[in-house]
């Protein structure tokens, strides 16, 4: 049977040529040609994989995970930045300061956690067909079409909170299929990106239907910076629902796997949802361009079957990645695994 892939061409519109980060303005890494590189890939194996098109959602499907303030605030974007220019947020206000208004681009700052993540005229346009991969993605594998599906979706997501954006994510998309997909039962999400799962953890912090872990890279030296340590267990009915994994600096695909074979797979098995979702990121990969793990192509196929090995009903969303030339072949040895 071949796995669905859902993407829409639009997601491509999107494309800020910068971003400013610690070293000033330099190459933006979040890029188009990531997309043509999976999507190269994927048709080379074709015989695995099949393309449909995601529905259009609608903004309510956006607000029960955003607050609606992230709608305005991207639209008014769209509205308003002449196309090829972008808004780089360069103001961020402190509580003391006076209430947002999303209506004023100035105002941006405020929902935002860093200068990787400007807002242009397709900002929205594009955030919301990712989102909307992840949403088609999430019902289809409710239908029971298919126990795997992916959702290439692009912008990423899982840096993006109810209340703020960054890190290159505008919509959760992830979370987009969670809240989805809990409508029937338990969601347990593993995100194996090499950064933080930040807005992920945060958005589902409370939530004990909702079982969140990231295996990722010392928030103290790596973005997210201000969340991702062991000590975040979640809060409320949420306690023992959020799980984090930091590792060094040079992990390689032994480490990665034997973490996730003794210290996430039995948590998963214990909490036993009714539907995973993998937050997937390749930014692991030994020549990723702004990472330091050290994983290998095969690497991906072997993780992906220990998280085979779980045998739920699964949702692959496409987080970071930014070698280019390996990113589609990466991608597919993971999908490859899965299957
Ligand atoms: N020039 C994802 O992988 N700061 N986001 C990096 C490097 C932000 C990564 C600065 C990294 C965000 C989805
Ligand atoms: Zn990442």
């Amino acid at each position: 049977m071949q796995t669905p892939v859902f993407f829409h061409a639009d997601q491509l519109l999107f494309s800020p040529p910068y971003e400013w980060d610690k070293r000033g303005y330099v190459k933006h890494p979040e890029n188009p040609k990531r997309i043509n590189s999976i999507l190269k890939a994927l048709k080379k194996a074709s015989g695995d994989f099949v393309f449909l098109e995601p529905d259009p959602i609608s903004q309510s499907v956006i607000q029960q995970v955003h607050r609606s303030d992230f709608l305005r605030l991207y639209q008014l974007a769209q509205e308003n930045i002449p196309s090829g220019q972008y808004f780089y947020p360069t103001f961020f206000p402190k509580a003391h300061q006076r209430d947002s208004d999303p209506d004023n681009i100035h105002h941006a700052g405020y929902y935002c956690t860093d200068t990787s993540t400007p807002l242009g005229p397709e900002t929205l346009i594009s955030a919301t067909w990712s989102a909307a991969t992840a949403y088609s993605a999430a019902s289809h594998l409710l239908e029971g079409k298919s126990n795997l599906v992916y959702a290439l979706t692009r912008p990423p997501g899982h840096h993006a909170s109810a209340d703020y954006f960054g890190g290159y994510c505008y919509f959760n998309n992830a979370a987009i299929a969670a809240n989805r997909l809990k409508e029937q039962g338990s969601v347990a999400i593993i995100d194996i990106d090499f950064h933080h799962g930040d807005g992920t953890q945060s958005i589902f912090y409370f939530d004990n239907q909702v079982l969140t872990v990231s295996i990722h890279a010392d928030p103290n030296e790596h973005f997210p910076y201000f969340s991702g340590h062991a000590n975040e267990i979640g809060e409320g009915a949420g306690r023992g629902f959020n799980l984090n994994i930091p590792l060094m600096p040079g992990t390689d695909g032994d480490t990665f796997l034997q973490v996730l074979t003794e210290l996430v797979v039995p948590r998963i098995k214990e909490f036993a949802p009714a539907f995973l979702i993998v937050a997937f990121g390749a930014d692991t990969y030994h020549k990723d361009p702004i990472c330091d793990f050290k994983l290998d192509t095969p690497d991906y196929n072997i993780i992906a079957k220990q998280l085979a090995s779980l045998n739920l009903p699964t949702l692959v969303t496409q987080e970071g990645g930014y070698f280019v030339p390996a990113l589609g072949d990466n991608v597919v040895s993971f999908l490859s695994g899965l299957r």
